[in-house]
């Protein structure tokens, strides 16, 4: 499933606060996989079951001013563990192909939100908008998963290469 290694492993999507139409939150804290340093916190936050998800992060201990870092939503909660494999593919409950966070539902993984990067202190700031993941959704609800913040560049599903329609991921 996975030809390349994962960097880093969030652990449980939690979500603290939902009722009717008042904000919806959830959290996630980025533990390092073993060949990793780099940790951090995302909040998600979605103001009514028909608004798109705000994304917000801090991700520090990546190399700085690095490229591209695959950025996604995992299908699976991987229990204790911080091994990224244990986190399985891309959520991807319309069995689509791999794409990149301005794709159509039909067009990506639910879980594909693109690319993050680092700055000159290999800190990544992380805002993010996005209409495909959903706190509220059942079907495309991100919540008891795992978000990843991946070594590797991904390819948004354009790439042409080996692993560009399953992860979009390599490594440059
Ligand atoms: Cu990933
Ligand atoms: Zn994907």
């Amino acid at each position: 499933m996975f030809s390349l290694p994962l960097v880093l492993l969030v652990l449980f999507i939690n979500v603290f606060g939902v009722i009717g139409d008042t904000p919806i939150f959830a959290t996630a804290t980025l533990h390092p996989d073993s060949n990793s340093s780099a940790k951090g916190f995302v909040i998600f936050t979605q103001l009514n079951p028909s608004s798109s998800v705000v994304v917000r992060g801090i991700i520090n201990g990546l190399v700085p001013n690095t490229q591209y870092h695959g950025f996604h939503v995992h299908e699976k909660n991987p229990g204790n563990t911080t091994n990224c494999t244990a986190a399985g593919a891309h959520f991807n409950p319309y069995m689509k192909w791999h794409g990149g966070p301005d794709d159509t539902i039909d067009q990506r993984h639910v879980g594909d939100l693109g690319n993050i990067h680092s700055n000159e202190f290999g800190t990544a700031y992380v805002l993010i908008n996005d209409s495909i993941i959903q706190l509220a959704n059942q079907t495309q609800s991100i919540l008891n998963r795992t978000i990843i913040v991946h070594r590797d560049v991904d390819d948004l599903g354009r790439g042409g290469q080996v692993d560009s329609n399953t992860t979009g991921l390599f490594y440059i």
